[in-house]
């Protein structure tokens, strides 16, 4: 395939957001809010961690088997006997089934030596498929293991009876170029593999080493809806979506129906995103500086990388001291007014010595009254 799926983890590595649980009721509305925008998988959690994600995972199982869900709907468990049993009892699509790959997680936290991890992560991998279901394997911390050691383990796996391997940047720290290397060589090692990139945003490049990662092969993109997450969180669906539309040409999910999810997961969650996040922050379609607003009331394309109706967005112009003629004269006429250029003159003037922080439609007919004597609010409204 030329263009990857979108795996989206709101509901599993979403919820590992310090201080975020989710109802019952809000991962179903989640789940069928991201299968209704064209998502590809859905990780819906791991049933071992509390009674109340299994049973929400079983209910989301059933939408799935009577069609009110589309996605594939892939659960996650560590590599133990008793928790992938769990996950196979509940019939999901895919069980991907983790086990962390680097020096650091083998010798601290797994104990145990590089060769007893193969044959735990053969065992494991077997040992899910035998249940009849799709199986991925996830290499954590891929990105600080050995190279070779890591194709090792792709093999593996792929030799147990996995289709996909997911290489987990676990703790944020590839570059793009590091990325699309490593992806490009467990491919040409083991061409048969489906390969998804599990990115952590740690130093803010989770998307560009997504981006990367599909240029070296990898075709599934783990996101979370507002970048959720483990401390920094991962890709943000709206951003790679967005990312790959411009760089790429091609929509991989709805992309109008991004402001809606946001604002869904901002409520489920408790989290609000900053005014300044990219494509769905409140500022991100809206101009500020005089010369700013001149240019994309010229033309858009002066100031926007793409027009804001393709992810769902409206424009706007901030108006305070900052602003100029251009501006003004443009929400005045959005309201239906025009007025002479000595009446505007006088308009800019005293917006520039205003020291408010963000002007509304309402202050600025205020502004027009006072220098008119004319009734304004009176003829809008
Ligand atoms: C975790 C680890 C994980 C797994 C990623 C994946 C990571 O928190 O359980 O399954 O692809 O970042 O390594 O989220
Ligand atoms: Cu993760």
């Amino acid at each position: 395939r030329r263009h990857p799926i979108i795996l989206d983890s709101t509901l599993r590595e979403g919820e590992q957001t310090p201080g975020v649980v989710f109802s019952e009721e809000w991962r179903i509305r989640i789940a069928k809010a991201l299968s209704d925008i064209g998502i590809g998988m859905i990780e819906v959690g791991d049933p071992n961690v509390a009674p109340d994600i299994k049973s929400a995972i079983k209910k989301i199982i059933e939408l799935k088997k009577v069609g009110e869900i589309n996605s594939e709907i892939v659960v996650h468990s560590r590599a133990v006997k008793q928790d992938i049993e769990t996950a196979a009892s509940l019939e999901p699509d895919r069980i991907a089934v983790f086990y962390g790959v680097s020096d650091i997680h083998l010798k601290y936290k797994h104990r145990k030596t590089r060769e007893e991890a193969l044959q735990i992560i053969a065992d494991m991998v077997s040992l899910a498929k035998s249940h009849g279901v799709s199986v991925r394997f996830t290499a954590e911390d891929a990105s600080r293991a050995d190279l070779n050691y890591l194709i090792q383990v792709v093999k593996t796996a792929y030799e147990a009876g996995a289709d996909r391997v997911s290489i987990a940047d676990t703790v944020g720290v590839f570059t793009p170029d590091r990325a699309r290397e490593v992806f490009t060589k467990i491919k040409a090692a083991v061409p048969e593999i489906g390969l998804d990139i599990h990115a952590h945003n740690d130093f803010g490049m989770a998307v560009a080493n997504s981006l990367a990662a599909v240029e070296g092969g990898a075709d599934v993109v783990h996101t979370t809806v507002n970048g959720l997450g483990e401390r920094a969180g991962i890709t943000p669906l709206q951003v790679f979506v967005a990312a790959y539309y411009y760089h790429k040409g091609v929509r991989l999910v709805k992309l109008e129906k991004l402001p809606e999810i946001t604002a869904m997961v901002e409520a489920a969650s408790g989290i609000t995103i900053m005014p300044t996040f990219p494509i769905v922050g409140e500022n991100v379609f809206t101009h500020k500086a005089g010369v700013h607003q001149a240019g994309v009331i010229a033309n858009p394309e002066t100031y926007e990388p793409i027009p804001p109706e393709v992810v769902g967005r409206t424009r706007d112009f901030s108006l305070d001291k900052y602003s100029g003629r251009k501006a003004i004269q443009y929400r005045l006429e959005r309201m239906g007014i025009s007025v002479p250029p000595e009446v505007l003159d006088k308009v800019v003037e005293e917006v520039k010595q205003m020291n408010v922080r963000r002007l509304r439609d309402d202050d600025l007919l205020e502004i027009l009254e006072k220098i008119t004597n004319m009734a304004y609010r009176a003829r809008v409204n």
